[in-house]
């Protein structure tokens, strides 16, 4: 099986980096999305997303030739799906996974398939999504047959081969990590596999699509999880006034302990929604992985009513003094350390609750981003660090960026300090 042409559906953050390092080991690559405007931008030899080196490496592409983006689908050897699955409600139930991005490009690519393809679904999906997936194509294209019906001698090989890149080092882990490949038969998976070898310089191990399925939500569940006894920790140590990151350090002396880092919740657009996916299909069974997404979801309420604290405590302080007159600074906005990327940010939804709702001045300090973003958190004024700390009465740090961690706890007013990660808390 020869792959001459490759087709990515879906152009985010997993699509374009994709059809950008394959089409960088001079494959013709098809980049097909909805969205007008990001097609024209990657045809421009730009990008709509951000992620670091992804400038260079799309530029390349398209400039020499071997990137191209359109709306339409286009006949190719193989397609690889990377669209989003997002929640939808449903009987009361607001983390059902919604399949109907998968299902819309299915239906969309099946026009074009032609016997010997291969299509892999690499969207985070649960279990069961790529036989699904299978059943779309074959329901759409009856005069082609597929793994369902004729296992081995299906015209169509089908894989799910789930993405496990982490934001901000895509470009490099996307040749760098080892990848499960899930086919729906062994001939599926070695299709795969040829496909994946083409970039991937990490191992590529062949399992059955349903255990790719469930190894990507555990993976992020797994991670999920291990946050969540930290946030726990975190919370149980302030009830005991005891400095949970000191116990974590020491704790983590011990050979067999590696303890992850509480914070002001978790972000991200996989760890807090994939796990749901579990949930959702095993209520009865995923006890642990459902009070996991509870615990790190009430997270950042918590800090919120860290703060009120802190603002009563400063008034008290201050009998002067009413809530209009107190500063409030944020430090840090984005889902976590040193990236700009704001979306399911714990640290912007304080934020966000802290401008609705304090009647005083609240300033913020996010060092990676130029300008707010148009919310609720627009009320605030985005500031520089120094000044933040000079005219701030009440201090709270929200992310672990480097240039916070550079900045000395005794530059820092102490006494009125929500630090939910641990950068300037001395007790
Ligand atoms: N976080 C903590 N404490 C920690 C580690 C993380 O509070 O000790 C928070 C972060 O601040 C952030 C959230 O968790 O808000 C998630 O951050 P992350 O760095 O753990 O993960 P993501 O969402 O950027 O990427 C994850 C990765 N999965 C795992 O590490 C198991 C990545 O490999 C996946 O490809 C990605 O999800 C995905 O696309 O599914």
């Amino acid at each position: 099986m020869n792959f001459n042409t490759i087709s990515v559906i879906g152009l985010g953050y997993i699509g374009l980096p994709t059809a950008a390092v394959i089409a960088s080991r001079r494959k013709k690559v098809i980049g097909v999305d909805v969205n007008q405007p990001a097609v024209d931008t990657i045809n421009r030899g730009d990008i709509h997303i951000v992620e670091p080196e992804l400038d260079i490496v799309v530029h390349a592409a398209v400039k020499e030739g071997y990137l191209r983006a359109t709306t339409e689908p286009e006949p190719a050897d193989a397609f690889l799906i990377a669209v989003p699955t997002p929640f939808k409600a449903e009987n009361g139930n607001d983390h059902v996974p919604d399949l109907s991005y998968i299902e819309a490009a299915s239906k969309n690519i099946a026009p074009v398939l032609k016997k010997g393809d291969l299509v892999i679904l690499e969207s985070t999906s649960p279990v069961g999504a790529t036989e699904q997936m299978a059943a779309w194509l074959a329901e759409a294209r009856p005069d082609l047959s597929f793994p369902q019906t004729h296992g081995e001698d299906s015209d169509i090989r089908v894989a799910h081969c789930p993405e496990r890149v982490l934001p901000g080092h895509v470009v490099r882990e996307l040749v760098e990590n080892d990848r499960v490949i899930g086919g729906m038969t062994a001939k599926c998976s070695e299709a795969a596999t040829k496909l994946y070898k083409i970039f991937v310089e990490g191992e590529c191990i062949t399992t059955t699509a349903r255990t790719a399925e469930m190894a990507k939500l555990t993976e992020n569940s797994f991670r999920d999880v291990n946050i969540a006894f930290a946030n726990e920790l975190s919370i149980i140590c302030d009830k005991l006034d005891i400095n949970v990151w000191e116990l974590v350090r020491l704790a983590n002396r011990h050979p067999r302990v590696n303890i992850l880092q509480p914070g002001p919740g978790v972000g991200g657009h996989c760890i807090a929604v994939d796990p749901w996916f579990i949930v959702s299909e095993t209520p009865e069974e995923a006890r642990l992985i459902r009070t996991a997404r509870e615990v790190n979801d009430g997270k950042p309420q918590w800090v919120i009513d860290k703060v009120n604290e802190a603002v009563g405590k400063f008034l008290s302080h201050h009998p002067d003094k009413t809530a209009k007159d107190v500063t409030i600074a944020c430090f840090g906005l984005a889902f976590k350390p040193d990236i700009d990327d704001l979306r399911e940010s714990p640290a912007l939804k304080i934020a966000e609750n802290i401008v609705s709702r304090h009647p005083g001045r609240v300033l913020l300090v996010e060092p990676n981003i130029a300008e707010l973003p148009k919310g609720k958190a627009v009320g605030g004024n985005l500031v520089d660090q120094q000044l933040a700390l000079e005219i701030a009465d009440v201090v709270v740090l929200l992310v672990d960026h480097k240039s916070f961690k550079s900045i000395s706890s005794a530059h820092v007013k102490l006494d009125y300090l929500v630090d939910s990660r641990g950068v300037w808390e001395v007790r």
